[in-house]
């Protein structure tokens, strides 16, 4: 597989993962999904995972996949070459495993002491992809094995942390983020 085809791949198939912590940032807010629990001193999740977050994130991927699968056809002829399609669990893997690791991540996050917003990297880099391939494996298997070969696994890896910095430094720089990771 020729390199930019991989690198193409790797991103599209990636969108409906990425998309949902951004769209999370934006329409964030209100209720938190631990209620305000606390688990021994410590917040369960915290104030930064909101149901109406987590939903729209999820809602943004699916649709933003949906999006996808129906230029599919159009941009592989354009390309030479075929760009994924998604199946409805796959997209759901995808949105929904982006979601469910960046609250795995707060999650760990608050057992190890620090606060809502507190830098953890690596893990706020890749949280998402950790939780999200495995997921959509898991939901769709032939789909799954389709389109991430190992070159385009291997791309995800490089690529993810990169797109993910740069994008919390932009919404940062807008002022839609507290922190600019
Ligand atoms: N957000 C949300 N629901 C989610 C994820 C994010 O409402 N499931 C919103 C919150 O307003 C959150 C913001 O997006 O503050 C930024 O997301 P993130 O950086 O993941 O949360 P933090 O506030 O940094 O909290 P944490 O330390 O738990 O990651
Ligand atoms: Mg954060
Ligand atoms: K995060």
């Amino acid at each position: 597989m020729a390199v930019l085809e991989t690198i193409v791949i790797a991103f599209w198939v990636m969108l409906p993962a990425y998309v949902p912590n951004n769209a999370a940032v934006l329409a964030g807010g209100g209720r938190p999904i631990d209620g305000g629990r606390t688990w021994g001193e410590k917040r369960v999740l915290g104030d930064g995972k909101t149901w109406r977050g987590t939903a729209m994130g999820i809602l943004a991927g699916v649709t933003l996949a949906a999006l996808l699968t129906y230029l599919a056809p159009d941009v592989g002829d354009s390309l030479g070459f075929s760009v994924p399609q998604f199946t409805p669990l796959a997209a759901l893997g995808l949105s929904g495993g982006a979601m469910l690791g960046d609250i795995l991540a707060s999650f760990l996050k608050r057992r190890s002491g620090r606060q809502r917003g507190a830098m953890f990297p690596g893990l706020d880099q890749l949280d998402f992809v950790v939780v999200s391939l495995p997921l959509t494996a898991l939901l769709a298997f032939d789909w799954f094995t389709t389109w991430f070969s190992l070159e385009v696994l291997f791309v995800v890896i490089v690529i993810t942390p990169i797109l993910h910095i740069t994008t919390n430094m932009i919404a940062y720089k807008l002022g839609l983020k507290n922190e600019p990771w």
